[in-house]
């Protein structure tokens, strides 16, 4: 999962012209996944909170967490974002979770102002 991300930030400073950007990036580096819930690949209760943990502060306003399932079918959750602490993504399903494969999307803008995407599984039991 990092080493994808990485691989996709990597990516996008390349495609930058100046080398100068790139020093300028690594001074400032950009947030990294830390850790979610529940723990990726895990099969789990119906959980009450589904959350990605960053390195860093991120840009909550611009970021997002959701959640589907193995079809696609988007599930209706609600933001549970703590503003004391902005380095992580929090959000709870509406309802209880049926049993069944899900995937959790995460989207964010670190506040080097870059924007990374990535996602985890899980399963409900
Ligand atoms: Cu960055």
């Amino acid at each position: 999962m990092m080493i994808k991300t990485l691989t996709r930030h990597a990516t996008t400073v390349v495609g930058g012209t100046a080398l100068l950007l790139l020093a300028a990036t690594q001074a400032n580096a950009h947030a990294k996944l830390l850790g979610v819930v529940p723990a990726a690949n895990s099969a789990v209760a119906s959980p009450k909170m589904i959350q990605a943990h960053f390195n860093e502060a991120i840009e909550v306003k611009l970021s997002s967490l959701k959640l589907s399932m193995s079809d696609g079918m988007a599930i209706p959750v609600m933001s549970m974002n703590d503003s004391k602490d902005p380095s992580t993504l929090s959000i709870m399903p509406n309802t209880t979770l049926k049993p069944g494969s899900y995937t959790a999307t995460w989207s964010i803008v670190s506040n080097d102002g870059h924007k990374e995407t990535g996602s985890f599984k899980f399963t409900v039991k």
